[in-house]
This record gives structure tokens, C-alpha cells and sequence, in this order.
């Protein structure tokens, strides 16, 4: 096929990473994906491309430049989508350095490997970057991180920017707020939350705890995020672009919404560590606070302003925060009913995460 594109993606194997190789195969793209190496890979999410004969994955790490460059060189992307991360906010404290090594310096070794091409570049920042700055934010928003991650993330942004202005490379900064979906990682709380939820309601569990119920996120699905990440590469001029919902809710919201898609009614009662979510049907107490996975420093408002977006991307979210809630528990729920066995308390998260 003559205008066939090619797209280089890293952080395949994660959830954006998944949802855009198929929406990219969808349009015809060549899918080339960058895999870290693991004696016990985890490519559930991308096993079902790999069947496609536009999809080819190759063995890479954004800590090392040598293999970036060689990659780019080989594959000749039109497209550069870097998705790859340590992306877990509170995982962060724990291994700040990493996180930096990653999502910082592996930015500027991709730039540095894509420099000297026509590729197209995406950078996969974040609205954790605003931190602390009162929402709604927007790209004139000035940013407040409060986290390693964040604060990693904030030096790739601007690595993005420097790029672009200084060697002309057409490279955008996508700023988005939260997205999910039933891929979505464990370790998040949305997905900890459906899985817990499904448990539940499937009769495999009591309850499950939680840390601060307090938190605001505008929630969107990614598959609605993909396609704003594709529409940034296909415009004449690189730029940066917000994309989100504009809709805030919090944690506890959210945990009510996700047990009503499983008809339980959820009433709380109590404050502070002594807050549970009871069973309005039968007062059995369905989620407790773990402080846990309380975090060092929180984010407590994330709400985004995606008119900019709107207005030039032409680009919309469809899905309300019922239809991603409804999805994700239908699809944990249905996982639960082919036989997969839930996981203790926490699943997957360890004190130290
Ligand atoms: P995710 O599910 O955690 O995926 C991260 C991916 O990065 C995984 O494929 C992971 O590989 C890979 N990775 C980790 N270390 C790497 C390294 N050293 N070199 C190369 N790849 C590495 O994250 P996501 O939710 O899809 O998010 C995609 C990107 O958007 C991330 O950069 C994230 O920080 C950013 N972001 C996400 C959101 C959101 O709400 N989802 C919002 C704003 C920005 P393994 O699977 O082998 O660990
Ligand atoms: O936490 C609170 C937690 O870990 C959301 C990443 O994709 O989005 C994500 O970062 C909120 C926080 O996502 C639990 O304290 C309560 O306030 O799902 P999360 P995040 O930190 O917002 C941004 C945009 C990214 O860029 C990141 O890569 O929920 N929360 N109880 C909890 N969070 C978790 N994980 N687990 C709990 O038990």
C-alpha cells in the first residue's frame, strides 16, 4: 500500500500503548512496538495483535539510547508515539531515580534518537504535572507537580518543547487527565475498584480498602484518548493540547457508581480512617480506609479544561463516566465468570507501592 504509515510505539505492552496499535492497525498504520525485556513477560493486552501481520515488536527500554537510536534508524517511523513509563504516581516515592531515568532522560534520549528525521513525535505527558494549581486547568495553567513522577514528567515536557522549537521536530505534548479503561493497570484505582467490585458482586469477596476517598479526577476512557493522541500528529503545526472529560468526581463517587453497576447500593458512614462503605441492603461493610495507600503527598483536584482541543483538534470525549464504569466492571466481571481467581486484598499492591 502506497501511503501506508509506519508508527513507533513505546510502552506497547501498557494500556494506551494496546488501544492505539489497534487503533493505528485500524487505519492501516505499520505497528512497530517497543517491549522491555522480562523473563515473565506480560503481553496479555497486546496478544491478540500480535496475531496481525502489520504488527511487529522489537525489545527496547527507554534507558537505553544506543538501542532508541538503532530502533528509530531500523524502523524509519513517520510516528513516534512515547507512551513508555514508570507511571504509577505513588510507585514514584519509592524509586524516584528510576522514575526520572525513564520518564525524563528516556524522553530526551527518544527526541535525541528522532532529532534528525521527518518523524512525527507524541509525548504522553500528564495533568499530574498541574499537581497542586487549583483546577480546571489548561495549557495556560502553570504547573505545580507533587510527586517524582510528576516532576519527571514536567522535565520531558519541556525537553518536547525545547526540541521543537530549536531543531524544528514536529512534536507535540499531549496534557491528559486520567483514562481508563478494562485495561487499565491493577495498581490503579479505578481498576482496583472495578476488580474489587466484580469480586464482590460475583460472590468471591467481602471487601476490600482503599486510601483517600477524597480525591477528584476527571475521568475519561482511553480509547476516547488515543485518537486526541493521533489528531495532534496529523495537524500542520506541532503544539500541546490538554485532553479531558471537564468533569470531576471523587474516589468515593466513583466506588458508588462502580458497586450500583453491579445493583449494590453503597451508603457511607464515618470520617477520616474511621469511614466505611456499608451494604445498604444488609449493613455488611463493603470497603474500608488502609492508610497504606495513603501517598506522601497528594494531588487532591484534577479537572481539565479541553477546549483548545476542542476547537482545533475538533476532538470530543464520548464516553460519560457511567459507560466507562459499566464497561470496566461488565469486563471483570465476565474475566471473574471464565475462571480467573481475584487476588488478595490489594491486588498487586504491596505496602511499598
Ligand atoms: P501503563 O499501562 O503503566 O504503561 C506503561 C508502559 O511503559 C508499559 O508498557 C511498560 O512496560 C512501559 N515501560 C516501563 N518502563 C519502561 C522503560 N524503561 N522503557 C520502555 N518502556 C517502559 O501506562 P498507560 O496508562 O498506558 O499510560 C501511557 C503513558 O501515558 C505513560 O507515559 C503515562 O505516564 C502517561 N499518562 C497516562 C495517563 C492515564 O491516565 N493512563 C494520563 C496521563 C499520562 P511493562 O508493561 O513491561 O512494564
Ligand atoms: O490514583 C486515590 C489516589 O493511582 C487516583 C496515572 O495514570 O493518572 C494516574 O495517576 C486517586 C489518587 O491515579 C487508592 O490517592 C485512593 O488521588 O488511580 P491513581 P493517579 O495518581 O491520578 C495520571 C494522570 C497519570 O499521569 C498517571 O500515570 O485515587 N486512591 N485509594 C488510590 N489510588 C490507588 N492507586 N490505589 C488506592 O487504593
Amino acid at each position: 500500500m502506497q501511503d501506508m504509515k509506519t508508527a513507533l510505539i513505546t510502552g506497547i505492552t501498557g494500556q494506551d500503548g494496546a488501544i492505539l496499535a489497534q487503533f493505528l492497525l485500524d487505519k492501516g498504520y505499520d505497528v512497530h512496538g517497543m517491549q522491555l525485556y522480562s523473563a515473565t513477560p506480560d503481553t496479555q493486552r497486546i496478544e491478540i495483535l500480535q496475531k496481525h501481520e502489520r504488527f511487529h515488536l522489537h525489545y527496547g527500554d527507554l534507558t537505553d539510547g544506543g538501542n532508541l537510536h538503532r530502533l528509530v534508524r531500523d524502523i524509519r517511523p513517520d510516528e513516534v508515539y512515547n507512551l513508555g513509563a514508570q507511571s504509577h504516581v505513588k510507585v514514584s516515592f519509592a524509586v524516584p531515580e528510576a522514575t526520572a531515568q525513564i520518564n525524563a532522560l528516556g524522553t530526551l534520549r527518544l527526541l535525541d534518537a528522532v532529532r534528525d528525521t521527518d518523524a512525527r513525535f507524541y509525548q504522553a505527558s500528564s495533568s499530574e504535572m498541574f499537581g497542586s494549581a487549583r483546577p480546571p486547568q489548561n495549557e495556560q495553567t502553570p504547573f505545580a507537580p507533587c510527586s517524582p513522577y510528576a516532576s519527571a514528567k514536567l522535565y520531558a515536557y519541556w525537553l518536547v518543547r525545547n526540541y521543537r522549537d530549536s531543531y524544528g521536530l514536529h512534536a507535540s505534548n499531549g496534557i491528559l487527565f486520567n483514562h481508563e479503561s478494562p485495561l487499565r493497570g491493577e495498581e490503579f484505582v479505578t481498576r482496583k475498584v472495578s476488580r474489587c467490585v466484580a469480586a464482590i458482586a460475583e460472590g468471591q469477596k467481602e471487601r476490600f480498602a482503599l486510601g483517600n476517598l477524597d480525591a477528584l479526577r476527571d475521568w475519561g476512557h482511553a480509547r476516547d484518548y488515543v485518537e486526541g493522541m493521533w489528531m495532534m500528529l496529523q495537524q500542520d503545526k506541532p503544539d500541546d493540547y490538554v485532553l479531558a472529560t471537564g468533569q470531576a468526581y471523587s474516589v468515593r463517587e466513583f466506588v458508588t457508581l462502580a458497586f450500583s453497576c453491579a445493583g449494590i447500593r453503597i451508603v457511607w458512614r464515618g470520617a477520616g480512617l474511621d469511614e466505611k462503605g456499608y451494604d445498604a441492603a444488609n449493613g455488611r461493610v463493603l470497603v474500608t480506609i488502609d492508610p497504606q495507600f495513603f501517598r506522601p503527598n497528594e494531588v487532591n483536584a484534577l479537572v481539565g479544561d479541553a477546549t483548545k482541543a476542542q476547537q482545533i483538534l475538533g476532538w470530543q470525549p464520548k464516553t460519560t463516566l457511567r459507560m466507562l464504569v459499566e464497561d470496566m466492571v461488565a469486563a471483570d466481571r465476565a474475566a471473574l465468570r471464565e475462571g480467573h481467581v481475584p487476588e488478595d486484598e490489594g491486588f498487586g499492591f504491596s505496602a511499598a507501592a
